[in-house]
């Protein structure tokens, strides 16, 4: 029987945030070490990883989620137009790649990486790309595919696909998919109130769309949607009898213990 899990790291789970492209390598290898232990239990794991600092600071400030805005310039920047941009943020993802896709290979796993400017183009759950490269179900490979700058038809010739654009889709089009799990940096999951307010009792432990919640969104420094674009398109894919759950990164054998079906801590999407 082929069991299938997609796994999102966030962002600001693998990456400093505020530190273009920095890396927290450590965060990274312990991520990987739990894929190493789920794929020795037979698990076919397919990861995506989020942009962090390697994406949204140079994006956010070309306004390349805006698409082509005709003579747009940033004085004094390293690039000298949004094209150049758009190359050095592809570029840039390719790096994280690098790091997530060289942590995963110290521990023996063969990996498939599939940057989503190769296959992919326009934007949302619905953007357009054949699945079918991610189609082998054999434990031993992991895919890896990540949010990144795509080209879009039309006049917007450009714009950014979300990591979570592509979890939805590989977890609702691939076969055998039984859960999409979000690993999130600093949160233990969903939140009653801020993250600085909260007590062990603020976690919501199965959230649906009437449930009330808080999440910060750094729409300075975030050009997708933070835990709002999290939360649809987990909610897309929980409606379709995948669980979908969000846990604390930093943890990754929560991770391990909703595959084995032990106890853990964090939130489930119910349809
Ligand atoms: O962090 C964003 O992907 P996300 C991709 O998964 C870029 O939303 C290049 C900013």
């Amino acid at each position: 029987m082929v069991r299938r899990i997609v796994v999102k790291f966030g962002g600001a789970l693998i990456t400093k945030k505020d530190e273009q492209c920095v890396a927290r390598v450590e965060v990274i290898r312990n991520l990987c070490s739990a894929i190493h232990s789920l794929t020795n239990d037979g698990v076919q794991v397919i990861v995506v990883h989020g942009a962090g600092s390697f994406g949204h600071l140079k994006a956010k400030r070309w306004r390349l989620n805006e698409g082509y805005v005709a003579g747009y310039n940033v004085q004094g920047d390293a690039c000298s137009s949004q094209f150049e941009a758009v190359e050095q943020v592809r570029n840039d993802m390719l790096n994280l790649n690098a790091i997530v896709v060289g942590e995963l290979e110290k521990f023996g796993i063969k990996v498939h990486s599939h940057p989503p400017h190769q296959w992919a183009r326009n934007l949302g759950p619905e953007f357009n790309g054949t699945l079918s490269r991610f189609s082998s179900t054999d434990p031993s490979i992991v895919h890896v595919s990540f949010g990144d700058v795509v080209d879009v038809d039309g006049d917007r010739r450009f714009g950014i696909l979300s990591g979570d654009d592509v979890v939805a889709r590989l977890s609702t089009e691939l076969p055998h998919v039984e859960s999409l799990i979000f690993a999130m940096g600093g949160v233990d999951g969903l939140l009653r109130v801020p993250p600085h307010e909260a007590t062990e009792n603020d976690l919501i432990e199965q959230w649906s769309p009437t449930v009330d919640y808080v999440g910060i969104h750094h729409t300075e420094i975030d050009v997708t949607g933070g835990i709002g674009l999290k939360l649809n398109r987990g909610y897309m894919v929980a409606q379709t009898g995948i669980g979908v759950h969000l846990v604390n990164g930093e943890y990754p054998s929560r991770m391990l213990a909703i595959v084995r079906k032990e106890p853990w801590r964090g939130t489930s999407i119910i349809p």
